[in-house]
């Protein structure tokens, strides 16, 4: 292990041993994206889905102050129920540390750990992006996405974001935005945005072969892998963009700005929507998960064959 401060479960230490798939999970989804009970639900399922796929599921998330890299039952409730959990991006890990706290990591401070350790694959929801409330307001995700080499599976971006500024803030940082059987940027709850991605690739195996061709060659940064959210479970952009307007509108009459703002928009969106967002929210996360697994499973073939 490279990073002395994380302590890995014995089955992860195991799988990274041996080069078995494994998919890193985020928490800041069960700490303060998602309600309860849905919340603690939706981490068994996502680590199930990988489970099914053949990959080994590694949720990472901070536990009285130990960044720990996969997580038991218990633990998984713990941090479902707990009611004063930080949201850990970069610059707060060392208040949680210093602060026994527990902590659910961000896309951000999910791809830190989780690259620490010598992971590649990462599956999450919706990254952080550029907010249209605050000029200055740039996710970490985004300077993570620029600086570490990872897989991030994701449904894009919410539209409560900056969809156009975000894209433009990865195209200058370096970052490939893929779409999964798409060429247009998918928009989280929305299978469609009009936007493009800078490539399309159709099968797991083509996203490993494009990451090696990124690494291989000395890029550092992450690929964005964008799935689009199941067209079951899609709701059409029209039909968000009030709500959105409605919950932007009241976080600018709040004030409310920072680390607050994103989980503010998530709830207003999942009240103003009566549930359907919320299940919507928990396919795409299925859905990632699933992808992950796959691409995680092809990336382990690669670094099998290359021991031959
Ligand atoms: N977007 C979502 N759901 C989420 C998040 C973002 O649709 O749960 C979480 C992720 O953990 C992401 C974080 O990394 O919010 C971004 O927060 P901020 O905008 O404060 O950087
Ligand atoms: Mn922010």
């Amino acid at each position: 292990m490279k990073n002395a401060n994380i302590t890995l479960t014995s089955e992860i230490t195991h799988a990274l041993n041996l080069n078995t798939p494994l998919v890193a999970l985020e928490s800041t989804v069960i700490t303060h994206g998602l309600p309860r009970p849905q919340n603690l639900q939706l981490a068994r399922d996502m680590e199930k889905q990988i489970r099914d796929a053949g990959a080994t599921p590694a949720t990472i998330a901070l536990l009285e102050g130990n960044i720990r890299v996969g997580l038991s039952d218990a633990e998984l409730v713990q941090l479902a129920d707990s009611t004063s959990t930080l949201k850990v991006s970069h610059r707060d890990f060392a208040t949680a540390i210093v602060k026994k706290m527990d902590g659910g990591t961000t896309v951000a401070g999910t791809m830190f750990a989780a690259h620490q350790v010598g992971m590649q694959v990462f599956a999450t929801g919706g990254i952080g992006g550029v907010h249209k409330e605050s000029a200055f307001d740039i996710s970490t995700d985004l300077r993570a996405l620029a600086e570490i080499p990872m897989i991030v599976v994701c449904a894009g971006a919410k539209a409560i974001l900056d969809l156009p500024a975000t894209l433009e803030y990865l195209e200058t940082m370096g970052v490939p935005v893929v779409g999964y059987q798409t060429d247009e940027f998918p928009a989280f709850y929305s299978r469609e945005s009009g936007l493009k991605v800078s490539a399309r690739l159709d099968s797991p195996k083509e996203i490993a072969d494009f990451a090696h061709a990124h690494w291989n060659f000395g890029m550092r940064s992450a690929i964005l892998v964008t799935n689009p959210i199941p067209a079951a479970d899609a709701i059409s952009a029209a039909e968000m963009q009030p709500m959105i307007d409605i919950a932007s509108a009241e976080a600018i009459a709040k004030g409310i700005h920072g680390q607050a703002l994103t989980p503010f928009l998530l709830g207003r969106i999942s009240e103003l929507t009566q549930g359907k967002s919320l299940k919507a929210n928990l396919s795409l996360l299925l859905n990632n998960a699933h992808l992950a697994a796959l691409i995680a499973g092809e990336m382990s073939k690669k670094q099998h064959m290359k021991m031959i």
